[in-house]
């Protein structure tokens, strides 16, 4: 029988630089008195990020929304955008904020991605962009859409939020699309507390989105658009060059974990690893399963409830559904006879956790747990089994 963990073990934890080094960076920060507006730090950071992820154009930002938002602004798109019902909430307030109306397209069941068959049908006069999401770092299929983006003169833009460093084909993710947002919150593999960045394939619109995260200021005291501030602060940058130095590290920890997880998932049943693709340059953000009730004997929202009991916070990362939000849910495409798999999926799905100072045994001990709850394998309750651990 397995015992709950002493600690709490959450969905993930951030990836932080020794303290010591921090220190330091604040330290030259501090005495060089330059704490925002492009300063040394921000240059250095944008300027390695742009090797990291291969691509031309970057632009640093204070957040992910804040990034898409204006990215979303740079387009000056009109009327409606189809998007996925399957995401976080900044994905569609950005929308709103930018006066557009979100058409929701119904997901992949294997990606949780857009489901692309789905996107021309729901196309009007009125649809001026595809705003995909690559959930939980599975890549959208990039190909199809750009292929009916080009069929109707559609912008595409992807919240790649869970994708840092992800390649597809070889190819940075960040080079497809017009648009590729970033997140660099303190959950994301790569972080800088908060903050987020905009790849952005045409250099003219990379100066737009430049001039929108600095309230259109062109110089000191011309102003060319109506932007709003954005920007992302030096402490933000300073530790984001120091947190990219240890990412790869990072990156191979969560492999191994990510396998450990596999292994052994492989035998209970009822359980599918939805972040399984087969790609070394994957971004090992979230490991994310799902539970078929029907199998597994027991519901996806049960076993997060009782996984806390053995002090595991699992995360039923994206529930509810954007689509049920109050304000949209008046809108023909978010009705649920028109989201099948979104409707079957947000009470399938459960983010595990996932994080490289997530020791080994851990996982095999969560996937142990896992094993013991699942209906007609399960006696006692996880209190009775409290001081009896086996792993
Ligand atoms: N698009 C997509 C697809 C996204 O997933 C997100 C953000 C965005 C856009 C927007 O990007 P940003 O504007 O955020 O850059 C978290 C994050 O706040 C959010 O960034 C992320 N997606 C979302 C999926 O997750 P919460 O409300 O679930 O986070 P929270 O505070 O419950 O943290 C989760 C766990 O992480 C905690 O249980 C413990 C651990 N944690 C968290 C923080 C903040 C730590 O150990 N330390 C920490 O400092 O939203």
């Amino acid at each position: 029988m397995v015992a709950p963990f002493n600690e709490p073990i959450y969905v993930t934890r951030p990836l932080l630089p020794d303290i010591q080094i921090v220190n330091s960076k604040i330290n030259d920060i501090w005495e060089s008195k330059w704490l925002t507006n492009n300063g040394t730090q921000h240059k250095k950071l944008e300027l390695e990020l742009m090797k990291y992820l291969n691509v031309k154009n970057i632009s640093l930002f204070n957040n992910g929304t804040m990034a898409l938002l204006l990215g979303l602004k740079s387009l000056d798109l009109k009327g409606e955008v189809i998007t996925t019902p399957f995401t976080f909430p900044a994905t569609v307030q950005a929308l709103d904020w930018n006066g557009l109306t979100p058409v929701f397209c119904d997901i992949d069941p294997q990606t949780l991605n857009i489901d692309t068959c789905k996107i021309e049908a729901l196309i009007t006069e009125d649809t001026s962009a595809i705003l995909g999401v690559h959930v939980f770092g599975n890549p959208c299929d990039v190909y199809e859409i750009q292929k009916i983006a080009d069929k109707y003169n559609l912008k595409v833009i992807y919240d790649g939020a869970h994708t840092f460093g992800t390649k597809i084909d070889g190819q940075p993710i960040g080079s497809f699309g017009d648009i590729t947002m970033f997140s660099f919150h303190a959950t994301k593999l790569f972080n800088t507390i908060e903050g987020g960045a905009l790849v952005v394939k045409d250099e003219k619109l990379n100066e737009k989105v430049s001039l929108l995260k600095n309230f259109g200021l062109s110089g000191p005291e011309e102003v060319v658009l109506s932007g709003l501030n954005a920007k992302m602060n030096e402490v933000q940058a300073g530790i984001g060059v120091e947190v990219l130095k240890i990412v790869d590290e990072e990156r191979a920890k969560r492999k191994k974990i990510k396998e450990t997880y596999e292994r052994n998932l492989a035998d209970i049943p009822g359980i599918r690893v939805i972040t399984n693709l087969e790609n070394e340059y994957s971004s090992y953000q979230y490991f994310v399963i799902e539970i078929d009730e029907g199998i597994y004997g027991r519901s996806r929202d049960w076993v997060h409830d009782e996984l806390k009991k053995y002090n595991v916070f699992t995360r039923r990362y994206f529930y509810p559904l954007c689509s049920e939000f109050e304000w949209y849910k008046h809108l023909e495409s978010a009705q649920p006879n028109n989201l099948p798999q979104a409707q079957k999926s947000v009470k399938q799905v459960l983010s595990m956790p996932y994080y490289g100072e997530l020791e080994l045994k851990s996982v095999e001990k969560i996937c142990a747990i896992l094993m013991e709850i699942h209906l007609g394998n399960s006696g006692d309750t996880p209190q009775q089994k409290i001081g009896s651990a086996v792993l």
